[in-house]
């Protein structure tokens, strides 16, 4: 995946044809498409709003879904995809927890001529061939805004603690790729802190009432946390600690939950960086692209903004998720 590069929208056209084996049967007209879905897990607001947006469309399109839910382990994910084979579902799509791992599957799958649609993250895999389209933000310009936004608001100059999301996933690698890419810019600007919260708010808590232990903790004034749940549980830490959330310690995270906005509406959180979970609709129209043997572009980039204090309150009744 690394050698796919992302420009701005739509990219590559995928060569490789699709559909299963000669011999294995494809919905005829009126037959219900099955799709095999393998979720993450249930970890964060943005997760929850993910799932409810694919259950959702299925629904509306009389889509036969078949959703597993892998509890943030690798190992469940895997064994789901291998079920979906069994089952000779028609499309088989997933959100991979991690970036590596996923070739002998992917092999599987691709040997049993199911086309595969990755959504929401990455794999890192060699051959292009083994998946038909990734659906996703792109998370290094997430991981860029973030920095851009501190860098205006701190003038340049931040001792900054940062909640890394799930180690090894496409989501915890970019956007740190991309906040520390803006960092270079400003030598005043440093991370003094990393540490993963695994992108749940009681994890982020829990690493965050570490950071405010330490020795060094008074040196802290800026918070990074890789998603707004490990932010909203830092925030929880800061409280009970005494320290006042987005005065004391400037906070900027990235997903764009609707408790962001009423964190940020109540001056507890200082920025939002949005990346959109509601991708139910592009998934289902990247299915139908697939039955009807369409060309599909090998990469969808969905598109997003960042939000901070002086727009939340006006923003919050409009937020889907
Ligand atoms: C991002 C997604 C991340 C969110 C987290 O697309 O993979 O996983 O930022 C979620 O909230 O747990």
């Amino acid at each position: 995946m690394k050698q796919l590069t992302v420009l701005s929208s739509v990219l590559l056209l995928a060569l490789s044809g699709c559909g299963k084996k000669e011999g294995m049967e494809t919905p005829g007209a009126g037959k219900k498409i099955t799709v095999g879905f393998s979720q993450i897990g249930a970890e964060s607001a943005w997760r929850t709003a993910n799932t409810q947006s694919i259950k959702d469309e299925a629904g509306k399109r009389g889509i036969n879904l078949q959703f597993s839910d892998a509890q943030q382990k690798q190992e469940n994910q895997i064994k789901a995809l291998r079920s979906f084979i069994a089952q000779g579902v028609d499309v088989i799509a997933f959100s991979p927890v991690v970036e590596t791992g996923w070739e002998p599957v992917l092999q599987e799958i691709k040997q049993a001529g199911i086309p595969v649609i990755l959504t929401d993250r990455a794999v890192d895999v060699s051959d292009l061939s083994l998946f038909t389209t990734f659906i996703g933000s792109d998370f290094v310009e997430e991981g860029r805004r973030a920095g851009k936004w501190l860098a205006e608001k701190t003038g340049g100059k931040a001792q900054i603690a940062e909640l890394v999301g799930t180690p090894g996933s496409a989501p915890a690698i970019d956007r740190k790729k991309g906040f520390e890419e803006v960092l270079a810019k400003y030598p005043g600007m440093k991370i003094i802190k990393s540490q993963s919260g695994d992108f749940t708010r009681a994890k982020g808590k829990e690493v965050m009432e570490s950071f405010l232990k330490a020795p060094d903790a008074k040196q802290i004034n800026v918070l990074f946390a890789h998603n707004d749940d490990m932010a909203l549980g830092a925030i929880q830490a800061m409280e009970e600690a005494g320290v006042k959330p987005g005065q004391d310690i400037l906070i900027v995270s990235i997903d764009g939950v609707k408790n962001a906005f009423e964190a940020m509406a109540a001056g507890k959180l200082n920025c939002t960086v949005e990346c959109n979970p509601l991708i139910g609709p592009q998934l289902f129209d990247a299915v139908d692209s697939i039955m009807a043997k369409k060309d599909l572009s090998k990469r969808l980039v969905v598109q997003e903004g960042v939000f901070d204090q002086s727009k939340a309150a006006a923003e919050l009744p409009s937020r889907k998720y």
